[in-house]
């Protein structure tokens, strides 16, 4: 497998218990490297666009407000195999449901405040890079 990226978002729940760097420790020691990295405050309309998918859900309101609701870290990952390596570390959407030692057993608050999101292809990988990086922000 080549090296590969992934789009990681660090979400409201877990920057307001500064929990960034915990995060952010997870991916290092398992051969995920931060190649791009921003905070920011996502508006309506991005929360929109980004969770579009989800608009028809029951819960698409919620998620919207809850990930509006405070600064996120958004990233670039790379490493071997980056989008499953990373959907494996973050664990199940439900942290009721995810394995001992994954980020969202260690920190989510439920399965709306789940601490982080994780590109679950590499086309949404690469979609998603696009929406919130310009190449120069990117350093490998
Ligand atoms: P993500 O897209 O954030 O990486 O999470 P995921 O693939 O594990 O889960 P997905 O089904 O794509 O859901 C997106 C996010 O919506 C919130 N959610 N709330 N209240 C609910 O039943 C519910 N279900 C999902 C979570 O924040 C989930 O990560
Ligand atoms: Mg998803």
């Amino acid at each position: 497998m080549a090296t590969e990226r992934t789009f990681s978002i660090i979400k409201p729940d877990a920057t307001r218990r500064n929990l960034t760097g915990a995060v952010n420790a997870v991916f290092e020691k398992n051969g995920l490297r931060v190649v791009a990295q921003k905070r920011l405050r996502m508006t309506q309309e991005m929360a929109e666009t980004f969770y579009g998918v989800h608009r028809e859900r029951p819960f698409f309101k919620d998620l919207v407000s809850f990930m509006t609701s405070g600064p996120v870290v958004v990233q670039v990952l790379e490493g071997e195999n980056a989008v499953a390596k990373n959907r494996d570390l973050m664990g199940a959407t439900n942290p009721a449901n995810a394995a001992e030692g994954t980020i969202r057993k260690m920190f989510a608050e439920s399965i709306e405040a789940n601490s982080v999101h994780g590109s679950d292809s590499a086309e949404n990988a690469a979609i998603e890079i696009a929406y919130f990086f310009a190449g120069y922000e990117i350093a490998p």
